[in-house]
């Protein structure tokens, strides 16, 4: 998918946090056609504002009055800063619990309507490779990481059902160029799909809270989206064509979690805090 500028472009003022992560960078490209203005966020440095067409502004998600600032004056939020990977539960709790809660009172406190959030596959990463899965399935987070993500599809289900803040809560699998392992055979996201995922997320008016799994249109995949299907997403790119580079690797063990569970590796991390 190639990114054209757009003289009418459907929003005034998009926000995205994690701008100076790996999907943050890419995004920052990609998200410019839809917006006017594109306000980037990150705890991290990241390259200034490139012209009229964008805002860096600095925020720690877990400052509930810096996030307040951010969120003034835009018309909808990406949420993609946080933790990212599991850690102990004591460095998740600031960026990804308290910082899903500062992003949806900021929303509710300046009438925002709309968020995206990036949700995980790690919020039903204990279910088996061998098991078939959709939206309604019952949720079995992997790490505290999948519980955080968890926490924030809860938190987007409680402001609509109170406050009428619609979100589209995408389960990432995995998005990355490329698939990196067998388990990403089954849970790449292309960077073109992902972009589109997106842009039907922000524009499909109605979604209530949607929850969609964020994968490609791989030949083997343990996700069914039909409960997403108002988003009209229909992703264009397959893991396939990596099938021979990703085989040539090693077969892994037949009980290896990466083998085994949805999560892959996350369901075997940790314990944290014994030694
Ligand atoms: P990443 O780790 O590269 O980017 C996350 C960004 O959040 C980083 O730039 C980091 O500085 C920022 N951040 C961390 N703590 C923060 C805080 N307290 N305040 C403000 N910003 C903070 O991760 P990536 O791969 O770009 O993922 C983006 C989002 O998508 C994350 O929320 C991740 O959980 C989610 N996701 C990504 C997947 C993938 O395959 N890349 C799969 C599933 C979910
Ligand atoms: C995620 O949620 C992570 O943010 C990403 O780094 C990958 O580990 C991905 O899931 C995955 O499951 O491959």
């Amino acid at each position: 998918m190639t990114t054209t500028s757009n003289a009418n472009p459907p929003f005034n003022r998009l926000l995205l946090t994690g701008a100076a992560g790996g999907l943050g960078k890419v995004l920052r490209e990609r998200l410019q056609p839809f917006t006017r203005i594109l306000r980037l966020s990150d705890i991290a440095e990241m390259e200034p504002a490139r012209g009229p067409h964008e805002e860096v502004q600095l925020c720690d998600l877990a400052d509930k009055q810096a996030v307040h600032e951010l969120v003034e004056g835009v018309d909808a939020i990406l949420h993609f800063g946080g933790v990212s990977v599991e850690r102990p539960f004591e460095e998740i709790l600031g960026p990804n619990i308290c910082g899903v809660f500062h992003i949806y009172e900021a929303a509710r406190r300046h009438g925002v309507k709309r968020v995206i959030f990036a949700s995980s596959n790690h919020v039903v990463g204990f279910y088996k490779q061998d098991e078939s899965i959709d939206a309604s399935c019952a949720r079995r987070p992997d790490s505290y990481y999948g519980l955080s993500k968890s926490y924030g599809e809860d938190m987007a289900s409680f402001y609509f059902d109170r406050y009428g803040i619609e979100t589209v809560s995408v389960r990432i699998g995995s998005s990355f160029p490329e698939p990196a392992n067998r388990r990403m055979m089954s849970t790449w996201l292309s960077y073109d799909d992902l972009t589109q995922l997106l842009e039907r997320a922000l524009r499909t008016p109605d979604v209530g809270h949607t929850v969609v799994y964020g994968m490609s249109d791989n030949a083997t995949v343990w996700w069914d989206n039909h409960m997403a299907a108002h988003l009209g997403y229909q992703p264009k790119d397959s893991s396939e064509v990596f099938r021979e580079q990703v085989e040539a690797q090693p077969m892994p063990a037949a009980d290896d979690p990466a083998m085994v569970y949805h999560g892959g590796a996350f369901v075997a991390a940790g314990p944290f805090g014994d030694a």
